[in-house]
């Protein structure tokens, strides 16, 4: 039987990729590892929270019941925070940037940007929910990280990945290098290498968009969606729709079997909803590293200039001739504003 290669073993063996980190980045994607564990462990008691828990929000050990997003952010700037190689921290759950000015982070090289929790509507319900994180290299020069650290293109990442709690908990991630993914096996408490050098396929057969929205989207975004449902043998026309409303989870399916997932503009949402700096570029880091693409309609979303923290965008990702199908599709349709 072939020995299981764990994440801790793994990143370790690829640290020579690195010819300026001393383990540093080793050690960071170790931290988001153990966070990653024990939000596992509590996202998967999340049912039995009504049923531990006492009146007045307190669990069985007399401690305060909080919010599955909260608890999460809370674990990962703590794993963070003591690791010493991150000088700050943005959050989806933070107005503000977190900067780490201890003892242990004097010299430290990297910042993390995180939604600690993506997807927490589905947690009620028993749906895959996931953290989604991106690591720069700051640009600051000392003392603790400053919000320019942050405001980045996609393209300067150094790593990013997902962590998804589902059916199973896996950790996928990229430095550039390729994609692979570990899964979490809860007997030895450790990720192991189960998904190596993750392809994404060029054509796909999937789309996922909230085509409850489907009224307001732009023109080129509905003519996709029919392009979808049209029936045609050589493209194997029908896809299927599959939309699961956790970005990491859609994502991470199109990833593995194919597809599409959309997030346009809405009226609801004029300019997205989904945010570049910890939600669009760490995805669209690793679904280039697969072999796919990444859109914001006009613009590789990798090279757009973030110009705030929690900056929207709208997001198009996945199988590369889908992609650029929506592409065409939008630029074909644009509606012209009147003179
Ligand atoms: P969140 O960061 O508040 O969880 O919102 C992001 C989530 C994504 O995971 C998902 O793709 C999207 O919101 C779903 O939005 P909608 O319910 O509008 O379809
Ligand atoms: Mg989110």
């Amino acid at each position: 039987m072939e020995k299981v290669k764990t994440l801790g073993e793994f990143i370790v063996e690829k640290q020579d990729d690195f010819l300026y980190s001393k383990g540093e980045l080793t050690r960071l994607l170790s931290d988001i590892a153990i966070a990653g564990k024990i939000v596992h462990r509590e996202v998967n008691k999340a049912g039995l929270a009504g049923i531990l828990g006492e009146t007045g929000n307190k669990n069985i050990q007399g401690e305060q019941v909080k919010k599955l997003d909260i608890y999460a952010n809370e674990q990962f700037i703590a794993a963070l925070s003591v690791g010493g190689e991150v000088c700050a921290i943005a959050s989806e759950e933070n107005e503000d940037i977190i900067t780490v000015d201890n003892a242990v982070s004097k010299g430290a090289k990297y910042v993390v940007a995180m939604d600690p929790l993506d997807g927490s509507s589905n947690i009620d319900v028993n749906v895959s929910v996931g953290t989604i994180f991106s690591i720069y290299r700051r640009v600051s020069l000392s003392g603790p990280g400053k919000l320019e650290d942050f405001l980045q293109a996609g393209t300067e990442q150094v790593a990013a990945g997902y962590i998804i709690y589902g059916s199973s908990t896996m950790m996928v991630y990229t430095t550039g290098k390729g994609v692979n993914g570990f899964t979490l096996d809860p007997s030895i408490g450790e990720f192991c290498l189960s998904h190596p050098n993750m392809q994404m396929a060029k054509k796909g057969k999937t789309y996922s968009i909230n085509e409850g929205n489907y009224v307001h989207f732009p023109e080129g975004v509905k003519k996709f969606i029919k392009y979808c449902q049209e029936e045609d043998a050589a493209t194997n026309r029908p896809y299927s729709s599959r939309y699961i409303g956790s970005a990491v989870a859609d994502v991470h399916r199109n990833l593995i079997t194919g597809g599409v997932f959309l997030y346009p503009t809405t009226s609801a949402s004029p300019k997205g909803k989904l945010r570049l700096v910890y939600e669009c570029n760490p995805l669209a880091f690793i679904v280039e590293q697969a072999g796919g693409k990444a859109t914001s309609g006009t613009k590789r979303i990798m090279e757009l200039k973030p110009n705030a923290l929690h900056q929207r965008t709208p997001l198009f990702i996945g199988s590369k001739d889908m992609v650029e199908k929506i592409e065409e599709l939008l630029a074909k349709h644009s509606v012209s504003t009147p003179a």
